[in-house]
């Protein structure tokens, strides 16, 4: 008996001090000191022992009780320290690293410039409009009194879908669809991208951002253009700006007419910015061909209206002095962070 309480210290101790986890330690515990576990089996035969053997082998179960309840007790203090440990260095945080940079996003050079002329119009009481990029050949051309074999078609370069449908090249089309809903007064700037089956270079682009205006209502005359885009000219380009009209021609329109800026760079002088010019092309406009306002079902006879044209990438290109259309395009955040 002595032997095998031996025997059950010996492969307690082995066993224990090989365990790892709390579980294993539990099994461990059950197997040596549960209540069928290997020392109380023992225990339950000392009744077969003399007298004299008794107290010895007692005293001997019992001193291995304790030191296998002691090993216990600082096996699991281990493992508990070690599970602790473990925690906190998985937890660990480094409250002195550098944190991590938001990289901020930039309103794009174009959207900045068009923002600009959208407030400008709704001060003066301007609607904004869209519609669709795919138009029907009637609403881009047709309407506008742009008829089939008319030479401005050409110079449009039009992408056509299929016989009587294009990707529109200019947002007037959108404007034709107010008029055929909304009866006058009208106000409204239509701005988006529009097409034209150009080869891309530092100036030109198969896809470009236009912005047009239209007014109708009775009594409107080349007055009402006149003041409103000198107004507009001086709120985009300052104050100070000089503005002048020179007779042009649209089908659209009649009379029709450019409207130019005086320098801001040589105020007129001629410098390189201005081509020597002394004037800076900035817009189209006129008054609303009559035929147009009757193809809306407008009566040219009680109402009359004015019209304007500009390019978005002309604007930005002249105030960023951007001299490279792609520019606008290529979205490389070394550009647009500039802005
Ligand atoms: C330019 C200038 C222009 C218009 C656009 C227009 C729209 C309607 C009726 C009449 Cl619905 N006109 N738009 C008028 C004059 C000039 O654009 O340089 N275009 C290429």
């Amino acid at each position: 008996m002595k032997e095998q309480l031996e025997d059950i210290r010996r492969q307690a101790q082995a066993e224990l001090s090989a365990a790892s986890t709390k579980q294993e330690l539990e099994t461990l515990r059950v197997k040596y000191l549960g209540k069928k576990g290997e020392l109380t089996a023992i225990l339950k035969q000392m009744g077969k022992l003399s007298p004299e053997e008794r107290p010895i082998i007692g005293q001997l179960a019992n001193e291995v009780r304790e030191s296998i309840t002691a090993l216990l007790e600082s096996s699991q203090a281990e493992i508990k320290q070690k599970e602790r440990n473990a925690k906190l260095a998985s937890e660990k945080l480094d409250v002195t690293l550098p944190g991590k940079k938001h990289v901020l996003g930039n309103k794009h050079p174009l959207s900045i410039v068009l923002d600009d002329i959208k407030e400008i119009f709704v001060g003066m009481g301007f609607d904004i409009v869209d519609g669709p990029e795919v138009e029907y050949d009637y609403y881009n051309f047709e309407a506008l009194n742009i008829p089939k074999n008319h030479p401005a078609r050409d110079t449009q370069d039009t992408f056509y879908i299929n016989e009587n449908i294009v990707l529109r090249t200019q947002t007037s089309p959108v404007q034709i669809r107010v008029m055929e809903k909304q009866k006058p007064p009208i106000r409204i700037i239509s701005p988006g991208r529009v097409y034209r089956s150009d080869s891309v270079d530092a100036t030109h682009s198969p896809l470009f951002h236009q912005i047009e205006g239209l007014v109708v209502d009775k009594g409107i005359t080349f007055a009402d253009l006149k003041g409103t885009l000198e107004t507009f000219v001086k709120r985009l380009y300052g104050e100070d700006s000089v503005v002048r009209f020179r007779p042009h021609h649209f089908p659209f329109t009649e009379p029709s007419a450019e409207v130019d800026v005086q320098c801001f760079n040589c105020r007129g002088e001629g410098c390189r910015l201005c081509k020597n010019e002394g004037w800076i092309e900035i817009l189209g406009c006129g008054m609303v061909h009559p035929k147009v306002l009757a193809n809306c079902n407008i009566d040219p006879e009680v109402y009359t209206g004015f019209a304007l044209g500009l390019g978005l990438e002309r604007v930005a290109m002249r105030r960023y002095n951007i001299d490279d259309m792609r520019l606008f395009y290529d979205n490389d955040v070394r550009f647009l962070s500039q802005f």
